[in-house]
């Protein structure tokens, strides 16, 4: 009985996570897998890559709107949102217009960007 209370609340934030959307990645297409075999939830340390393009930037308040590709490492789909940056110095020379790719650490929508460099 507590193994399967913790199994729901494990589903239920991983439905949290990831831009709001169900995208729990192998619950359900691999249901013969053991739980301590599936992906960790809420690993703040791992680091993911994203693309997209800068629609604004708010140097005052460390934040940056990016129209981002899809991260499938995270199950997110494309969209536009808001991300803090880890440091003020990633938005200097970075405008609105511009194609980047940028490191995202966190798994959900106060993921924050730590690396942000000029897409080729
Ligand atoms: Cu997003």
């Amino acid at each position: 009985m507590k193994k399967i209370t913790l199994l729901v609340l494990v589903a239920a934030s991983s439905t949290l996570a990831g831009c709001g959307r169900d995208d729990a990645p192998s619950t359900s297409s691999m249901p013969n897998m053991p739980a301590a075999q599936q992906p960790a939830v809420g690993q703040q340390a791992a680091e993911n890559r994203g693309m997209g393009v800068v629609q604004s930037v708010d140097a005052a308040n460390g934040s940056l709107t990016i129209a981002h590709e899809p991260i499938a490492a995270l199950g997110w789909p494309a969209m536009t949102m808001s991300f803090k940056v880890d440091r003020p110095a990633l938005l200097e020379g970075v405008e609105a217009g511009e194609h980047i790719e940028f490191t995202l650490r966190g798994q959900d929508m106060s993921a924050v960007v730590t690396s942000i460099e000029e897409a080729k």
